[in-house]
């Protein structure tokens, strides 16, 4: 696979890097097809803890490559089945941090919000600019942003096509944390670091809990969350971590 690079910067932490360099990092349908099947092993790979995904300093992706799209009909679009491949990355079960520098354009800006934190850049640029090509998101961008945001940026943004930098993507809610641009990739995998060393079932069920209950009622999003909770205390790693703090030392997670 040479369209989505695998690394290992360090212990259980995966970095994918879109590596279409000279496409500006267009989602063609070798990229999509290759980040989902990295994901879904990833996902299922219990020596995995955390996942970065990134491109490069230009671009972390400027979009779905238009030369993919621009002959297509609609019936050979609902065909090729993208929404299954998205949805194989939307349903990793291992927390993904997007490390952005360079344009996240349509597809590309789709993708970033599939992860669980964004790092931007401060010059980083991100936008759904479909509708500047006859078009509209079609990877869940009138829905995540509009979650991210709230309606009326997300509007202004889908509806305009206009472009937003990092620094502000992070006073809008679009990113986690904002950085000097050089130190998107480095400032990804320290949180990678972070999290990879957390209990991994507490960590999955935060995910788990947080995604589901976004659209569930509040209700039923507490009860969700009450029975994760719950379920935790069945774990080694509760046990673990309440006896190391108590012990004054670090605790050791297993995982289980
Ligand atoms: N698709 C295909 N090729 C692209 C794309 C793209 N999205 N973006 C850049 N490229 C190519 C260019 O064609 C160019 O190739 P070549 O050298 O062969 O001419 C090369 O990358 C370098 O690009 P530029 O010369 O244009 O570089 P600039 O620095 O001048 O500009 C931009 C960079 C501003 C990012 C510019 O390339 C651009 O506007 N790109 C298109 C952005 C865009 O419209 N993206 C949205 C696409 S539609 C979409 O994403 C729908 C998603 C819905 C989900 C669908 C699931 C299938």
């Amino acid at each position: 696979m040479t369209e989505v690079l695998l690394e290992t910067p360090m212990e259980s932490v995966a970095l994918l890097r879109i590596n279409r360099p000279e496409a500006k990092n267009a989602l063609n349908a070798e990229v999509r097809r290759q980040l989902a099947e990295h994901m879904a092993r990833l996902g299922g790979d219990t020596g995995i803890r955390a996942i970065v995904m990134t491109g490069n300093e230009e671009a972390f992706a400027a979009g779905a490559d238009i030369k993919d799209m621009a002959e297509v009909g609609a019936i050979e679009l609902m065909l090729r089945n993208n929404h299954l491949l998205w949805r194989t990355i939307a349903q990793c079960p291992k927390p993904v941090i997007a490390a952005v520098n360079g344009y996240a354009w349509g597809g590309g800006c789709e993708l970033v919000m599939h992860a669980d934190i964004i790092v931007a850049g401060e010059n980083a640029s991100f936008s759904q600019p479909e509708v500047k090509v006859g078009i509209m998101p079609g990877a869940g961008g009138t829905q995540r942003l509009t979650r991210a945001v709230g309606k009326y940026k997300a509007m202004l943004l889908a509806m305009t096509g206009q472009a937003i930098t990092g620094t502000e993507a992070g006073q809008m809610g679009l990113a986690s944390k904002v950085v000097p641009d050089a130190e998107v990739l480095s400032a990804a995998l320290d949180i990678a670091k972070t999290i990879a060393r957390m209990p991994p079932l507490a960590i999955a069920q935060i995910k788990e809990v947080m995604l589901a209950g976004q659209d569930a009622s509040l209700e039923t999003a507490l009860m969700l969350e009450r029975k994760a909770f719950q379920l935790l205390f069945a774990s080694r790693d509760q046990k673990e971590g309440m006896k190391a703090f108590l012990e004054k030392r670090k605790p050791a997670y297993e995982g289980i």
